[in-house]
């Protein structure tokens, strides 16, 4: 057993190399001036005085850069209700004539230092003709109403529908019963540790772009549309990158314009961010209202479901936005369950608001969270034990092909919850629940039985190299950057399993100005499945192109050899050499590029969440947390349990701190972490009682390892756990509806005003 991961020792010991830390000979500093306001025509931009300020050396508006740069792109592979395509309205790097959100960079100074561009910034006189703002998501608009795009009637850029529309309405007429419940998942901030940076520079005919980034491919693709050159003329560079989480997959407007000065100016350009900026401009995440409904017979069983969904997407389609956050939503639309008949519809509304994309989860966590706060409200108004209802409707048999698509090949969701009713002990909490009663505290308790769909990607391959250097040690390229999910680890585990080299001696590359792969991102919790497959089968191969290469070296026929534990040997004979010793002698002949792409899988979970509320505080506490995972065939389990803790952590965070509030204006009053509160120890998974995460694998056959995504796995399921074990608490003092966050004031207010109403 490992004793930590590869990759910790050099990041602990301050030894990372993170975005803001590269610099490159002659370099000049960037600094944004943004729109204050929410929604304006530009009626002026006055930059003299900016220009003229000692230092400046130039300033890029979206006039200067109207013809260089095309928009950031967005197409959605889909189309919609009656064949509607996405209307893209079109984002440039810089605004140009109109901003959309408080926020939205207007233009680029460029400087001697970061600090003289900061104070030219403000030089930069701006005149505004203030539009309204619009800030809500609404399924229609007033006409004459205002519009963020004149382009979009209606701010709707698509309706999209998945599903069996005429079945599940039939069984509606005739069902036994109907349950609805609407929710709103929340507004919420990324925030990764590191705010966004980037360093653009124009050599040999080349754009390098240094930045954060989840994976250079994608953002290639994404930059060679702005730029208009081909993707094979853009580099894309990381190491360190401090943190993702699905906010630093898209490239975003200030890596364009910094990427424009550069080549213009002949000289590199560095911009290093803010964490204000990070709140204004980083693009946010959920955000979306569910209204769904279950059709029942008589005895329990679903027959049918149907969700109306409303996604607010913000001012500007982000490169993924449309498609990853929101459409990918009804993935896995029935969830568990095997229901004849589902259906959703969803509408991609726009805002005056920051853009919305990818967040941990990427829009199944908003699914689970619909369905399965449904399917536990529906548990409460049938009178039966929410383990039970699951039990009667999980499905049983695969492969099972669900509403949306999409075929589960595998999977004991009854097995899963059993570990799990067990492990928290669930007929013991009526005891539990009476004894917090008699220290004054609400107990609930909440479930969820998710499942998501982990491992897609645009890419059609996933490409790979291997490369060995002189003293034997290898050079792993993969196109997934790693931000903190180990690959360095678990990807030479993979390697060294069948090479049977030292695992010190495997170094995992992804980006660089020396090479080019194309593939995936890390996104989708794919890495493992998708990517590890790549490199499990590409070892694999090299072990059969070393036959060659040994056979030669050892002077005897191909057919004699054998390999084991590292080594090519002569069967039945001494005479051996090691695969590392081979490499060494024949430089460039064991190297090996090897390109495939394993798809879509599905892990599922149970979570069990029990949650303390004290009356007179509001404040909440879970005391109880028990999640069983089905990850399939798991590499490393240390980093998994740590990635359970990781999404358990950010699913805690959204129900009880985190919300990102826009007043009525579409000002950010939420813009620090003074008034947006980020999970603090305490509230942590490891300082959560009585956590227990356990394991349940049901190895897939999808990939070559069995192994499923788990990345996400902890958020999507305990969004919907924590908030049913919230609601459950509420509910016994006579609270109705109640929308995340449960934060103390909110919970406080909530019972006040049930007492109230009980007086
Ligand atoms: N793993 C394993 N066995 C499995 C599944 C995974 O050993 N059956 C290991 C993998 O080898 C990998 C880790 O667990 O080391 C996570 O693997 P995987 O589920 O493939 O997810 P990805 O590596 O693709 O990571 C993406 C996922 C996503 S989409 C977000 S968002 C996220 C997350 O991971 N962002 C993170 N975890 C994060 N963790 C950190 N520290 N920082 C982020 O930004």
């Amino acid at each position: 057993m490992l004793k930590g991961r590869l990759e910790d020792d050099r990041m602990l010991t301050g030894r990372g190399k993170y975005v803001s830390d590269w610099n490159l000979p002659g370099q000049a500093y960037g600094h944004f001036v943004r729109s204050d306001r929410a929604h304006a025509d530009i009626v002026s931009l006055d930059a003299a005085a900016a220009l003229a300020h000692p230092g400046v050396i130039a300033i890029v508006t979206g006039e200067d850069i109207k013809g260089a740069l095309k928009s950031l792109p967005c197409a959605l592979p889909v189309k919609g209700r009656g064949g509607m395509e996405l209307i893209h309205p079109g984002r440039p790097a810089l605004a140009q004539g109109r901003v959309r959100f408080t926020g939205e960079p207007v233009a680029l100074i460029v400087a001697e230092s970061a600090a003289v561009a900061a104070d030219a910034a403000e030089l930069v006189s701006v005149e505004y003709r203030d539009r309204d703002a619009v800030v809500k998501a609404l399924d229609a608009v007033e006409p004459g109403a205002a519009l963020v795009h004149d382009s979009v009637p209606g701010n709707i850029v698509m309706d999209y529908e998945s599903g069996d529309d005429a079945g599940s309405k039939a069984a509606f007429a005739k069902a036994a019963r109907t349950v609805e419940l609407e929710v709103d998942i929340s507004r919420v901030v990324g925030n990764p540790m590191e705010p966004r940076a980037c360093l653009a520079a124009f050599v040999n005919d080349q754009y390098h772009l240094y930045a954060c980034t989840q994976g250079a491919a994608i953002m290639r693709n994404q930059l060679s549309a702005v730029l208009g050159v081909p993707p094979e003329q853009i580099r894309v560079i990381a190491e360190e990158v401090g943190g993702g989480f699905g906010v630093r997959f898209n490239i975003y407007p200030e890596y364009c314009a910094a990427l424009f000065a550069a080549k213009k100016l002949g000289r590199p350009v560095k911009w290093t961010g803010t964490r204000s900026e990070v709140f204004l401009a980083d693009e946010q995440a959920r955000d979306i209202r569910s209204k769904g409904a279950l059709a029942l017979d008589a005895n329990g069983r679903i027959l049918a479901m149907r969700f109306d969904m409303l996604a607010n997407l913000g001012a500007y389609l982000a490169p993924t936005g449309p498609f990853i956050n929101t459409i990918g939503i009804v993935n896995c639309l029935s969830g568990v369950y095997d229901v004849p008949a589902a259906y959703a519809r969803i509408r991609l509304a726009l805002t005056n608001t920051a853009p919305m994309a990818a967040y941990r989860g990427a829009g199944r966590p908003v699914m689970s969270y619909a369905l399965e706060r449904l399917v536990e409200h529906a548990a409460r108004e049938l009178g039966m034990d929410p383990a039970e209802f699951r039990r009667r409707n999980f499905i049983r048999s695969f492969p099972y092909k669900i509403a949306a698509g999409f075929e589960y090949d595998s999977g004991d969701f009854e097995g899963v919850m059993n570990k799990a009713l067990a492990a928290s002990d669930w007929k013991g909490f009526p005891s539990r629940k009476a004894e917090s009663q008699r220290h004054g505290r609400l107990r609930g308790r909440g479930m969820s039985t998710y499942i998501e769909a982990t491992g897609a990607g645009f890419a059609p391959q996933d490409q790979i190299e291997m490369r060995w250097g002189a003293q034997g040690e290898l050079t792993l390229f993969a196109p997934t950057h790693n931000h903190g999910q180990g690959h360095e680890t678990t990807y030479a585990q993979l390697v060294s399993g069948v090479l049977g080299i030292p695992m010190e001696k495997i170094k995992l590359r992804t980006a660089g100005p020396d090479f080019y792969i194309t593939g995936n991102a890390t996104g989708g919790s794919r890495s493992l499945l998708a990517v590890g497959g790549v490199i499990y089968l590409g070892a694999q191969e090299l072990v059969k192109k070393g036959m060659a290469v040994a056979a030669e070296a050892l002077e005897a026929a191909q057919a004699d050899i054998e390999f084991a534990a590292g080594e090519y040997r002569i069967k039945g004979t001494d005479r051996k050499i090691s695969i590392q010793q081979l490499a060494a002698r024949e430089p460039g002949k064991m190297d090996l590029a090897y390109a495939n792409k394993f798809g879509a899988c599905f892990p599922n979970g149970c979570h069990i969440a029990e949650v303390e509320i004290t009356p007179e505080t509001g404040e909440a506490e879970v005391v109880s947390y028990v999640a069983c995972d089905d990850a399939g065939n798991i590499i490393n389990h240390q980093i998994v349990e740590g990635q359970v803790q990781g999404g358990l952590a950010q699913g805690a965070g959204q129900v009880f701190d985190e919300v990102a509030v826009y007043d009525e204006a579409g000002q950010l009053l939420t813009g620090s972490f003074m008034d947006y509160a980020m999970p603090r120890p305490g509230g942590m998974p490891s300082d959560m009682r009585g956590l227990k995460l356990l394991e349940h694998p049901v190895p897939t056959k999808l990939n070559p390892l069995g192994a499923k995504g788990v990345g996400e796995a902890g958020v999507t399921g305990s969004l919907p756990a924590l908030m049913n074990a919230v609601v459950d608490a509420l509910q016994q003092a006579g609270v109705g509806r109640f929308e995340m966050p449960a934060t103390p004031r909110r919970l406080w207010e909530a019972l006040q005003a049930a007492h109230r109403r009980a007086a």
